[in-house]
């Protein structure tokens, strides 16, 4: 485990010499003081990434061998994910072997992105069609600077990656802000890039708190482009902060997902989605499906069925073999979970399943798989994100009553619809208010298509073609190629 902040390519100590804690979930042991950057570690990073940026090489290489570092670092990472599998287990507490799909995952952005940064090389400008004949026009597209990348602890390298992939593809240089409860894996990308053969100060990594080390990456006037994923409320400070002056921002922040089970749905694929929609990563996905409206005459079986099968998830350390769910990621984390399902009851939800720490685990932030019911539509479970596992069911009446259900949220990030009816399916999904929805299934991700959210889930997207725009400038150039007077 790394005790040193990586800047310029080289490992330091903060510049206070301070650190904080990590504790391992699972057991609430503090497994490592991780090196705690403050401003001056910040400043030392940015100032590492614009000379990286304006003296170069970097981002004046060609797509080509920008995508063979790429391609190293995706084969590295390949190589070594058990053993950053097992970090992120202890830092985040999930089961291993989804940890080990998020290794898969996090190697599989950087060999896709290597690939559109070869794209980038095939298609360098596009011509424009003017209506004035005596000019020409042509786009070029050049990264857009030093890009501030603040992230979140629920998938800590995999979170990375999404940012640092399309940013390093783009021929962009970046400061890399992991969350304080998650900094284990994100050090090791220091390494990982060094072996890769990444020029110094391409990638810096400040680990810290967020007020001590996000904020002042945030208002940093050498910072371009900030890409943050997390909270609305930090969120909304992200953005106030680039305000002062006009940072181009992307924000992927919380959610309140619905997935819509109409009658004709088979109950076992439904409940088989739902399960892996809420349960997986203890529910601490931004995406995660956290409001289940059934359709009022399927919905006394279909509860019965999620009741039933949620009772038999394997609750434990995710080191252990055969775990589903481990624990949460941290006390707050689990104050605030325990603490909405109370407000839940409080406001007359009925606890249908689970809702109490599991018999047998007395150390650790384990939590039964919950499943709320009866909840009124105004209630804050049925509204706020809760980011654990925690599910509110509600029956609806028809398909308007769905629809409505369903947009009636401040978040707009996922939603999903299941029938076998394929014309009612498509209908529900385009009057969504969402920017990710699943038809017949919930929570798939692909690194090929686009990610992020309508309303206060975000602004932005990332993943895709459209995780590279977000660090790619655009660029109009005009010629006049006439000799007669303008
Ligand atoms: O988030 P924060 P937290 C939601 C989820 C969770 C809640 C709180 O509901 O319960 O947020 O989690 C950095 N300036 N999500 O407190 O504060 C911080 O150090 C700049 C949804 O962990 O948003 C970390 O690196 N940066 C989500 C990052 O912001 C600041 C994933 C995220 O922390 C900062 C995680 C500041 N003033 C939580 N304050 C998702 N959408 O996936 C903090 N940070």
């Amino acid at each position: 485990m790394r005790e040193q902040l990586f800047i310029d390519g080289k490992w330091v100590s903060p510049a206070k010499g301070g650190t904080f804690v990590v504790i391992d979930p699972a057991t609430e042991e503090v497994v490592h003081h991780a090196p705690a950057g403050t401003a001056e570690d910040i400043d030392a990073a940015v100032q590492a990434a614009r000379r990286a940026f304006d003296k170069g090489p970097w981002p004046k290489m060609s797509g080509r061998e920008r995508a063979a570092v790429l391609r190293h670092i995706s084969d590295i990472i390949l190589a070594r994910k058990h053993d950053l599998a097992r970090l992120e287990v202890i830092d985040n507490g999930k089961p291993m072997p989804e940890a080990v799909w998020d290794m898969e995952d996090t190697a599989g952005c950087f060999a896709f992105y290597a690939g559109l940064a070869e794209e980038l090389d095939d298609k360098p400008e596009e011509t424009i069609a003017l209506s004035e004949p005596r000019f020409s026009s042509k786009v070029v597209r050049e990264p857009i600077g030093v890009a501030g990348a603040i992230i979140p602890w629920n998938y800590p390298l995999l979170m990375a990656s999404w940012k640092v992939a399309p940013a390093l593809a783009a021929g962009c240089t970046l400061v890399l802000k992991p969350s304080e409860l998650t900094p284990l894996t994100a050090l090791e990308l220091g390494a990982i890039v060094t072996e890769a053969g990444l020029p110094a100060g391409v990638l810096n990594i400040v680990t810290g708190l967020g007020p001590e080390a996000g904020q002042p990456l945030s208002e940093h006037s050498g910072v371009d482009k900030l890409a943050f994923t997390g909270s609305v409320p930090t969120g909304a400070k992200i953005m106030a902060a680039a305000a002062r002056d006009i940072k181009n921002v992307s924000l992927e922040l919380g959610g309140k997902s619905p997935f819509v089970v109409f009658a004709d749905s088979d109950i076992e694929k439904a409940v088989e989605w739902i399960l892996f929609g809420i349960f997986w990563n203890q529910g601490q996905v931004c995406s995660a499906t956290s409001r289940v409206l059934v359709e009022e005459s399927l919905y006394p079986t279909l509860l019965e069925r999620l009741v039933a099968e949620a009772a038999k998830i394997r609750i434990g350390n995710g080191l252990d073999e055969g775990t589903l769910l481990g624990p949460l990621v941290s006390k707050g984390q689990y104050d605030k979970v325990l603490a909405a399902i109370e407000r839940g009851k409080a406001e007359g939800a009925t606890v249908a399943g689970g809702g109490e720490r599991p018999a047998g685990l007395d150390t650790g932030y384990f939590l039964e798989p919950t499943i709320l019911t009866d909840m009124a539509e105004d209630s804050f479970v049925w509204k706020e994100e809760i980011f654990g596992p925690v599910v509110c069911v509600k029956p609806f009446k028809d398909e308007a009553d769905a629809i409505r259900m369903a947009n009636d949220s401040r978040f707009g990030l996922a939603a999903a619809v299941m029938s076998k009816d394929k014309a009612r399916c498509e209908r529900v999904a385009r009057a969504f208010r969402a920017g990710i929805v699943w038809i017949n299934c919930s929570q798939p991700t692909f690194t090929e298509a686009p990610w992020g959210g309508y309303k206060q889930s975000g602004i932005g997207r990332e993943l895709g073609r459209w995780g590279l725009s977000n660090y790619l400038e655009v660029k109009q150039i005009t010629s006049f190629n006439s000799d007669e007077p303008w």
